[in-house]
């Protein structure tokens, strides 16, 4: 890095290839799941959910993302909710659960160039042969995963690119050896391993192994704080922020986005940063609500909100793609901030500043030491093969934290240079592109619809014969899996039913409860009623339960509070004020004093007012 003082106590920042050029750039992604970020997506009305996909995915639109990636449903709770596994039981297969082969088709479709990656959060219980650990099988756990990318490919045409082992949780050499072979062996040679989605510690490992080395293409690391470690840069690999962001979408997670998309390469040498997550369509009052690239969390009103991280996504990813370099002329600015520079190296160029101050950038974790930013003068000077560019390109992105008044993507009027160099006035909190390509656009569609409550009326019957998910619209998974299950033989009106799936616990991320559990509708509640036609499949264990407001789903979901009933398979029936049936207000015996049946569908009701719930009674069905 070239920095010389200059007149007016401006810099100059030389921009040039003579001496060699960085890494390449893998891209900018964004990661659904991890879990269920992307639930409520799938339930928006035409043309809503295709406009909100232009925005994350169509190239020179808006994020225009490089890379999706997706969670490896694993019928566990992995933050937000449970996402279905392409294997519920060992003998069971199917790649037509939840939405992540519809996203990565959607994704697909917009930019056929995007890069696939697939990470498990969660494995269904068989996989860990009923321990809560996935790596004392590593032959059945490899065999799982790969199962999944071959789904992709024969079911729905998608080519995964790179592969994970667990996410955030402990990695295990052999497992990472066993999985690289099982991928060769079927001819997946071509997918890579990344490892190990937590921190930098694998960096060792792959030094003092040959053959994990061999094994691992990318060493990703979560969170990074745009740093990494010396051992990672001895590896000689990739080293990508695989999982990153996390930051609630306003101005500040802007902010924060803006930063870490330049400094992860200027301080850490990272050559791509995925988002957690893609997009925020979960219900807000789960856990880390709105942490996504833009928010869609009501498909009822087809509401959604276009957030400031989508168009410092555009600062970079409509500029550069993937296998473009970086300059090794990157670096800080004198009075702070950051820039990078990439080339495709036919010429073209694109400079990326970012001059977000600290309490404007500042992310979810790791804590943010200070720094200082100021507004300054900067010149750029081009040189090797960019000192013949006579016209740059500028788009510009003013937080304008002040007036409250931001503008974001703007495209300027194009620099002309002068003797391949050109000057910047920088104020703080700014964004610039510079670049020699033309093709830059900020899309938009028509504004979406005003912003609505879920509605005060709602049912569902599942009446669906071929349903496009398989989860019934607006339910969001909590603990185990609820799908959409035609009963052919059932007698009565009970034909079509959502059913819960999943009876062995899962080598689980987190506390999943001991109850499964969907929520739906809104968190405000107080004053409701709800009904639902119920049948218990077991004939002496379990049981179900309806319940109103249920105050917490994610990863708390074990602590859940709210009214419910519960009936049980051996007769019984209880009222209580928690999910983990410690707070009992009420029970007996006699679950049939309110019509149940242990055997056969019956109405549950359940009618929350006042402060008090109110037990009315339930029904058999007719
Ligand atoms: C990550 C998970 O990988 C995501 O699924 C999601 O839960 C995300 C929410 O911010 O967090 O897990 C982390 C949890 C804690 C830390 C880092 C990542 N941490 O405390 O450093």
């Amino acid at each position: 890095l070239n920095i010389f003082v200059g007149f007016c106590f401006s810099q100059i920042y030389i921009l040039d290839d003579a001496g060699g050029l960085g890494r390449v750039f893998d891209g900018i992604g964004g990661l659904s799941g991890g879990g269920a970020t992307s639930r409520l997506l799938v339930n928006y009305e035409e043309p809503y959910r295709s406009h909100i996909l232009d925005y994350l995915f169509k190239p020179n639109f808006g994020a225009s993302l490089h890379m999706l990636k997706v969670e490896i449903g694993g019928d566990a709770q992995t933050t937000d909710g449970t996402e279905p596994s392409h294997m519920h039981y060992d003998n069971d297969e199917n790649y037509f659960r939840g939405y992540e082969w519809w996203l990565m088709k959607e994704a697909k479709k917009r930019n056929p160039n995007i890069t696939l990656i697939g990470l498990p959060w969660a494995f269904p219980g068989w996989v860990g042969h009923g321990k809560n650990w996935p790596y004392d099988f590593p032959d059945i756990t490899a065999a799982y995963v790969v199962k999944w990318i071959l789904g992709a490919k024969q079911y729905h045409d998608l080519e995964i690119q790179y592969i994970g082992i667990w996410n955030e949780r402990s990695y295990d050499s052999k497992y990472i050896k066993v999985l690289r072979n099982t991928l060769d062996n079927v001819g997946l040679t071509g997918v890579g391993i990344i490892a190990a989605d937590g921190d930098w510690t694998i960096a060792k490992s792959i030094i003092s192994d040959t053959k994990l080395n061999d094994s691992v293409e990318v060493i990703g690391a979560h969170y990074p704080g745009t740093t990494t470690v010396t051992e990672a840069l001895k590896t000689n690999k990739k080293l990508w922020s695989s999982e990153d962001y996390s930051t609630f979408n306003d101005e500040v997670g802007g902010g924060c986005w803006a930063r870490i998309l330049n400094q992860n390469y200027v301080n850490g040498h990272m050559t791509a940063t995925i988002s957690w997550n893609l997009v925020a369509s979960y219900y807000e009052e789960l856990p880390f609500g709105r942490d996504g690239l833009m928010t869609a969390k009501e498909p009822w009103s087809g509401s959604y909100v276009v957030e400031s991280p989508i168009w410092i996504t555009a600062h970079t990813t409509q500029f550069a793609q993937p296998g473009w370099t970086y300059l090794d002329t990157v670096g800080h600015l004198a009075k702070g901030g950051s820039f990078v520079a990439l080339t495709d190296g036919r010429g073209n160029l694109t400079v990326v500043i970012e001059t977000m101050t600290h309490d404007h950038s500042v992310c979810i974790r790791p804590p943010l030491p200070p720094f200082n930013v100021t507004s300054q003068k900067a010149i750029f000077q081009l040189k090797g093969s960019f000192a013949s560019i006579k016209e740059l390109q500028v788009w510009r992105s003013q937080f304008n934290f002040k007036t409250k008044q931001p503008s974001f993507f703007e495209k300027l009027t194009p620099l002309k240079l002068l003797d391949g160099s050109f000057t910047l006035n920088l104020a703080e909190d700014e964004v610039y592109t510079l670049t020699t390509i033309t093709t830059g656009r900020k899309g938009s569609h028509p504004d979406p619809p005003p912003s609505a409550c879920f509605p005060k009326v709602y049912k569902d019957d599942f009446h669906v014969r071929t349903p496009p998910f398989s989860e019934a619209p607006n339910f969001a998974d909590q603990t185990g899996v609820f799908e959409y299950y035609i009963n052919l033989t059932d007698p009565g009106p009970h034909i079509f039913t959502l059913r819960q799936v999943v009876t062995q616990r899962p080598v689980t991320w987190t506390s999943d409860a001991d109850q499964t559990i969907s929520v739906i509708g809104d968190y405000q509640w107080q004053n409701l009623t709800v009904t639902c036609d119920v049948y218990m499949e077991s004939a002496k264990t379990g049981g179900v339960f309806i319940a109103a407001r249920v105050d917490k789903g994610g990863q708390s979901v074990r602590t859940a509070k709210g009214v419910f009933f519960w009936v049980f398979a051996d007769g019984t029936y209880k009222v209580t004020n928690d999910l983990d049936i410690k707070d009992i207000l009420d029970s007996g015996l006699e679950g049939s004093r309110f019509g149940f049946l242990r055997r056969g569908w019956t109405i549950a009701l359940l009618k929350a007012s006042g402060t008090e719930p109110v037990l009315k009674h339930s029904q058999k069905h007719p």
